[in-house]
This record gives structure tokens, sequence and C-alpha cells, in this order.
């Protein structure tokens, strides 16, 4: 078992043509998330969205990168930080944003809100509000898989205050254990609410706790895309191939506050310029795969979705009020 910190990818596996294939890829999920997070902020601020909604902005590429290494039959466990898994695993975006509106034309028919979306006809397990609860369905959920037989895989991200739950300790334990097909995916932003990780915790490399389970653990550039991707992928073989789970440490950072409510007044403005200064997009744009003509086109086409997504969900009815019980009691 090795633990060990990853060291940004310089040269992709791929060959041109197909890294150039692969980077607009990347470009194109990671920018569809940050302008479907930014649109459900406008939401909020313009008082259409009920309720709260926490942000994925900053931390696209953990999310595009992990689950551009899933098949269509794995499984995807998630947090209440949930849009950006759902986004880059191919949800619907205008089911999600009348979902999140509160519109019966949404994934739950507008009952479930953001921190309860979910799509398992693409194996997303659901967003989640119980902070560390999603780490016990991922596990469940390739305890199930080896169970059937299937060589199907679980992929649970969980945040760096997840990681000082009950769940996480023994989630991983019984997984390493069974040898359970599960990727433990860290998204390390640095903080739970406004509490600083390094004020609660000693050890700041989270990755080094997989030792204690006796399973590899690796720490990795959360901002670079093509890193994840190439660390997550050796992670989900091993766990397809029968040799256990991982556990993934992904380093970033949340733009915003804690949900869209939080100023966020806790934090250094100067940390928050440093990690801006290396965004997700900016370091993909540095590789230089990707001409300023490509990346104007994805944009102007990803803006169009999501406009169309906007649209939809703020045209679309609330449920009525006589389907307050529907769905949610078993008959
Ligand atoms: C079991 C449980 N404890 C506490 C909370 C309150 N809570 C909501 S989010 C959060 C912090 C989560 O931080 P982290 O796991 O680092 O994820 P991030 O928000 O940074 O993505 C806490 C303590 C909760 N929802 N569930
Ligand atoms: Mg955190």
């Amino acid at each position: 078992m090795s633990t060990k910190k990853a060291t940004a990818t310089k040269v992709p596996a791929e060959g041109k043509d197909g890294l150039k294939e692969q980077a607009k890829q990347f470009y194109t999920t990671m920018y569809r998330i940050r302008r479907f997070e930014e649109e459900v902020f406008e939401f909020y601020k313009r008082g259409l969205m009920p309720g709260l909604a926490h942000l994925y902005l900053g931390e696209e590429a953990v999310a595009t990168g992990a689950i551009a290494c899933m098949r269509d039959d794995d499984y995807v466990g998630s947090t209440h930080r949930g849009h950006g898994h759902m986004v880059a695993r191919g949800a619907d975006l205008n089911r999600m944003m009348a979902e999140i509106l509160g519109k019966k034309t949404g994934y739950s028919k507008g009952k479930g809100g953001s921190m309860h979306i979910m799509d398992m006809s693409k194996g997303f397990l659901g967003a989640n509000g119980i902070v560390g609860g999603g780490i016990a369905i991922a596990t469940g959920a390739a305890y199930s898989a080896k169970l059937r037989g299937t060589d199907q895989v679980a992929l649970s991200f969980f945040g760096d205050s997840a990681a000082n739950e009950g769940t996480f300790h023994e989630s991983l334990n019984m997984a390493a254990a069974w040898d359970l097909p599960c990727v433990y995916v860290i998204e390390n932003n640095l903080y739970g609410i406004s509490v600083d990780i390094r004020r609660v915790t000693r050890e700041h490399d989270l990755y080094k706790r997989a030792a204690a389970y006796g399973m590899p653990g690796v720490a990795v550039d959360g901002n670079d895309v093509f890193a994840v991707r190439d660390v997550v992928q050796k992670a989900v073989d091993d766990a397809r191939a029968g040799k256990g789970p991982t556990l993934v440490e992904c380093k970033t950072y949340r733009w915003q506050g804690h949900h869209v409510g939080d100023p966020a007044v806790y934090r250094d403005p100067e940390e928050l310029a440093e990690w801006k200064a290396r965004e997700p997009l900016v370091v993909l744009e540095q590789k230089k795969l990707l001409t300023a003509k490509e990346i104007a086109e994805i944009k102007a086409s990803v803006d169009a979705e999501i406009a169309a997504a906007c649209k939809f969900a703020e045209e679309s009815e609330y449920p009525d009020a006589a389907e307050a019980y529907a769905d949610v009691f078993v008959d």
C-alpha cells in the first residue's frame, strides 16, 4: 500500500487528436458547471429559489476529471454541494434547474430541491444533506455490486469535514476489509462551513489516512482536471479489477461562502485570490490544447444551453398543493 502526492500531468496519455478532444470535453463540462452555478446564484438573489444552495464554483475540475473515469452503469455518491457532480454525470439541465426552483418539471417534481437532487437512471445516488451520509451510501452500492458479481464501481465524493465523521472511518474500514470496488474522493476545499480544517485537524494531508485502513492514498491538484482524471482512473481500474478501494484527496477551493447566503467573512481575501489565479478553467487553458476560437465556441454553446435551462425552469409551474403528500409516503 502506498500513500503519495501525485504530480500534475505533463504528458497525458492520449495521442494529439484524442488529447484535444478530451480537453474540449473537459472544458465544456467545467464551463457548464460554472455557468449552471452562476445562474443558481442569480435565482437566489432574485428570490426565485426556495431555501439555499451550496455552490461548486472553483471545484469544477474534481467532478469533471473524476466522473470522466466512470462507466454509465457505475454509481456516483454525492454531497450537499452536489450540482457539479450531477452536471458532470450528464444530467438533464432543464430538470435540474427546475428542481432547484421547486417546479413540478424538476427531477423530484420540485420536492427535493438542491440538496436532494438525484438521477438513478444515471447511477447518481443523490445529493445529501447529511455530512458523511453519502460515503456510506456509495459504500453500500459498491457492496451490492460485489454481492451481485458485477464489475460496477462506486465513487463517493465528500468534503474535508466529512472525513472527520464516523461514517468515513466505518465505510473505509469495511471497504478495505472486503475489497469493495469503491473510490473515495475527498474534495478538500479547506473549510467546513466557517471552520478551517487546518485549525481542527493536525495532519493536513488527509490522503495519509488511507494507510490506517490498508488502502492506497493519493493527493492530487484538484484544480487540474487531467491530473484528477489520471489519478482517479487508476483507482477506478483497480477497483474494477477487484483490487479494492483507494482514497484520493483533491486539493481545491470553494469560491463562495458555504452556501449562497454566507458572505464568508472568516476567510482571508488573499487566500481566495491565490486560488482564483489558478482556477480550473485557467489551468486547462494554460495547457494550450485549445485555441481561443475553440474556447469561444464552447462558451457560446454552453451559454445557450444554460439560458434554455433557466427559461424552462422559470416558465415551469409549481406543483399543485393537492400533490403535497404524493411520492412522500409509501402506500
Ligand atoms: C451529520 C451532519 N453534521 C453537521 C451538518 C452541518 N453541516 C452542513 S455542511 C457542513 C460542513 C461540510 O464541510 P465539508 O465536508 O468540508 O464539505 P464542503 O461544504 O466544504 O463541500 C456541516 C458541518 C450536517 N449537515 N450533517
Ligand atoms: Mg470542505
